[in-house]
This record gives structure tokens, C-alpha cells and sequence, in this order.
């Protein structure tokens, strides 16, 4: 597969987001997806009641069903191998620069049935980096991901926008988010992205998704890579700098 074409690129910065897809085989989407389910039993089975809020979903009542895991790439030599993949690194390298490296990343389950939302924000507020034009989202589509069962929506065009103030509802200090009044002032787009595919974000634009209403999982690996010189200078949630892994 080619890099990314010029037209790709310019796309990129006019919107603030780009999908690409075929990235990855059904081969090697099978492969994260089987460890992402085994891990998954494995982190249910021991989950913390303090950790409860951060990771089980609260829209499934009738049993317990992960939210999300935090880091795949640095536990899992399957997702490691998705976030080392040559053409991978390569567009992300025409995106942000030289050097990438991978300050964090995370396992979205989206169950099916009831996967709740995550409501509209931006990921350079989380981050803090010193450059905001340093950082992009690698959002990975392990299933097809459509409006029925929850893909992303994009503001188009807000990645030239300023980083927005956002708050945590109560109880929820990860959920930051940007309050209604000022998000509803946003059009957001769905950009479904086909299994093995990719949606890439500047870290300026916001996004969002929404609930899964179907019977099938969204499942989809974020990797939030930036270049040889970003920092995070204030993030708002702490990011363990042992889990950076630069490639
Ligand atoms: O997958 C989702 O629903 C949210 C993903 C997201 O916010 C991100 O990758 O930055």
C-alpha cells in the first residue's frame, strides 16, 4: 500500500480528520480482536471496585461488559505489532513529522446492545502537548464501525479552531467533555470506517460517537501518536510516561 496521496493530505488539513481503509487484513483484525476478548475476561475477572466507573460499561444492565482497556499497545504484543505496522507509521510520519511516538493508547468495546456514548470533545485538551499541530488520533476499526453501531463524528474544519474549554460530569473525571452550548454550535459528521481501516484525527478536532444500537460490537483501537518533539506540558488526566513507547 502507498502512503498517503497529496489530495489525502490536503483533506487532512482542511477537515481535520482522514479514513483510510484496508489498512490492516481480516487476518490481523481476527487476531487483536480474539486477544482483546480474552483480555478482556481476564481484566473483568479482576477489576478493582474502585475501577469499576472508569472501565464497566454502565448502559448494560444485565451484566458486566467492559467500556474500554487503557494501554493495548504497551500490554499486548498483538496490538503492539498493529501500532509498529511500517505503512502505519509511515502515514503518520506524513501527518505530524518524523520520529512517532505513542503516548497512549486504548481499547473501545462499544458492546453491542447498549455500548454507551462518548460525548463531544478534543483530544489535544487531554494531551496538553507543547505543539497542538504535533499530535493525531490513529483510530483503528476492528469491526465495521457505522452510524447504526456507534462509528466517530467529526466537526469538520475544527482542527483550526483553539483547544475549547471542557468540563467532567460528576463522578466521571475522565468523561471530559465540551458542555452542550457551546458543542451544539458544531455540525458533526459520521465518518464510518470499514474493519482494518483507519479514521485519523488532529488532535484539535472534535469529535464524538454515539450509542450502539445494533446487535454487532464496535470495537476499535486508539493510538494517540505524536512526534520525535512533542511533550505533554499540561495534561489533564496523567499519562504514565513508562508506557510511551517510540518507534
Ligand atoms: O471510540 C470512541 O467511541 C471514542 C474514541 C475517541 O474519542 C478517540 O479515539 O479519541
Amino acid at each position: 500500500m502507498i502512503p498517503l496521496t497529496q489530495d489525502q493530505l490536503r483533506t487532512y488539513g482542511e477537515v481535520g480528520h482522514l479514513t483510510v481503509g484496508s489498512v490492516f487484513s481480516d487476518r490481523d483484525m481476527q487476531a487483536v480482536t480474539d486477544d482483546a476478548e480474552a483480555w478482556a475476561r481476564q481484566e473483568l475477572a479482576k477489576l478493582a471496585p474502585s475501577d469499576r466507573a472508569w472501565y464497566v460499561e454502565t448502559a448494560i444492565k444485565e451484566q458486566d461488559v467492559l467500556r474500554k482497556l487503557d494501554n493495548p499497545i504497551y500490554l499486548r504484543p498483538a496490538f503492539r505489532a498493529l501500532a509498529a505496522n511500517k505503512t502505519l507509521l509511515a502515514m503518520v510520519e506524513q501527518l505530524i513529522g518524523p520520529d512517532p511516538t505513542a503516548f497512549f493508547s486504548q481499547l473501545f468495546f462499544k458492546a453491542p446492545g447498549g455500548g454507551g456514548p462518548k460525548p463531544v470533545h478534543q483530544d489535544n485538551f487531554y494531551f496538553g502537548p507543547n505543539d497542538n499541530e504535533s499530535m493525531v488520533t490513529v483510530w483503528i476499526a476492528l469491526d465495521d464501525a457505522e452510524v447504526s453501531n456507534g462509528c466517530l463524528y467529526y466537526a469538520d474544519g475544527s482542527n483550526q479552531g483553539p483547544v475549547l474549554p471542557h468540563t467532567a460530569p460528576e463522578g466521571q473525571p475522565f468523561n471530559l467533555l465540551i458542555v452542550d452550548d457551546i458543542a451544539r454550535d458544531y455540525e458533526m459528521t459520521p465518518a464510518p470506517v470499514p474493519r482494518g481501516g483507519i479514521s485519523f484525527h488532529h488532535g484539535n478536532t472534535l469529535h464524538q460517537s454515539a450509542d450502539n444500537h445494533s446487535d454487532r460490537p464496535r470495537r476499535a483501537c486508539a493510538i494517540h501518536y505524536g512526534n520525535g518533539r512533542t511533550e505533554l506540558l499540561h495534561s489533564t488526566l496523567t499519562y504514565d510516561p513508562a508506557v510511551v513507547i517510540s518507534f
